[in-house]
């Protein structure tokens, strides 16, 4: 990327002053603002440069559209740890790309906006009280009207997060759209109802989420056995198995999965385990399932999920950094952030009537396309 100045070039032509130069903006900065006019190695690291509010009364009074909230807890993992780490290197390792979306045209924080409201508190080997305190934060949230885009942590965060979502919108009325290599509907794991196998169960059992309307897509591998699939299907549960991806082609299943997710449905919660990526584009995560989706594939269909649902919440999980090269889980993992945040100013932009503002010879993408 070249963003040379203005005053740059004066100064190379021998013109104006060698004084310091204003830090390059991709957009405009506000004063509240403590990443958004610096590169992103530099300054606080907040989620994408953005507003750091941490306070539920801050966020009450300025009621932004979506609010980043962190959840680093994974001590109910079942093998490698570390996403406890994920939220902090997705704020401070992820390479801010710039803020304006190629294939929507849209300058996305011209439409949305989004703050990150920190993290909810973990401590350290409490189960249930790092789950109350991340169910309570995202619940505020939710409350508020605000869109939570929780950044985990290991799968099991999705228990209380979901559940306080549920609280919020309408406990049973929310369907659950769920990318993984793993369906994570265990009834127990080595004697732990909240490990990270099992959160997916814990929320049809409690009825915060429907069974019809919870969708699976990417599952693959050597797990979960017979018995389990069977108490999925008497749930009314659906899924796509990696497979199925193989032989239709990812467009076609995650259009039937969105149909299937939002059908008689007026909330949706879509939770991201960055391991339905392929471990080749995602080795930094705790429990690795060679075969899977690749990235290109799973940011259109986020993408398309926050254009075509009533999305109220998200989660991005299992991001173990300390198992990561190159930051490749962490960019992606930032980037399905990203292709929500550009949906959802893409639906407000055509909310107002406004129009792609497109780089030359693409069609612009419609919602339900
Ligand atoms: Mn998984």
């Amino acid at each position: 990327m070249c963003m040379a100045q203005a005053g740059d070039r004066d100064v190379a032509r021998g013109r104006g002053s060698a004084g310091p130069v204003p830090p390059y903006a991709a957009r405009a900065a506000g004063a509240d603002d403590p990443g958004a006019d610096a590169p992103g190695y530099s300054g606080l690291a907040t989620f994408a440069g953005l507003p750091w509010m941490p306070g539920i009364d801050d966020l009450r009074a300025r009621r932004p559209d979506v609010a980043v909230v962190g959840a680093p807890f994974d001590i109910a993992t079942t093998h490698r740890p570390g996403a406890r780490f994920g939220p902090r290197a997705l704020r401070a390792q992820a390479y801010n790309p710039g803020t304006y979306h190629l294939d929507l045209g849209i300058e996305i924080f011209d439409w949305l906006d989004v703050v990150d409201a920190g993290d909810a508190h973990c401590p350290h080997g409490l189960t249930e009280a790092s789950h109350r305190n991340i169910r309570a934060k995202v619940g505020d949230v939710a409350r508020l009207g605000v869109i939570p885009v929780i950044i985990g942590g290991d799968h099991s965060i999705t228990w209380p997060a979901a559940s306080g979502v549920a609280e919020a919108v309408g406990w049973g009325e929310v369907g659950l759209l769920h990318f993984d290599a793993h369906a994570d509907t265990a009834d127990i794991i080595d004697g732990n109802l909240a490990s990270h196998g099992t959160p997916m169960r814990r929320l049809i059992e409690s009825g915060a989420v429907r069974g019809r309307n919870f969708v699976q897509v990417g599952l693959r591998g050597y797990w979960p056995p017979p018995d389990v699939f069977a108490w999925m299907r008497e749930q009314g549960m659906r899924w796509h198995l990696m497979h199925e991806i193989w032989e239709r082609g990812s467009r076609e299943v995650v259009a039937e999965a969105i149909a299937q997710a939002v059908d008689g449905c007026r909330a949706l919660y879509l939770s991201v385990d960055i391991d339905v990526l392929d471990p080749g584009f995602a080795p930094g995560t705790g429990t690795p399932e060679p075969g899977g989706m690749n990235p290109a594939d799973l940011l259109r269909a986020v993408r398309q999920i926050a254009l075509d649902t009533p999305i109220v919440a998200a989660d991005i999980v299992e991001v173990s950094p300390p198992y990561d090269h190159a930051e490749t889980t962490v960019n992606s993992a930032h980037r399905v952030a990203m292709e929500i945040f550009a949906a959802l100013a893409h639906r407000r932009r055509s909310a107002a009537g406004g129009t792609a503002d497109l780089p030359a010879g693409l069609p612009e993408m419609k919602a339900g396309s």
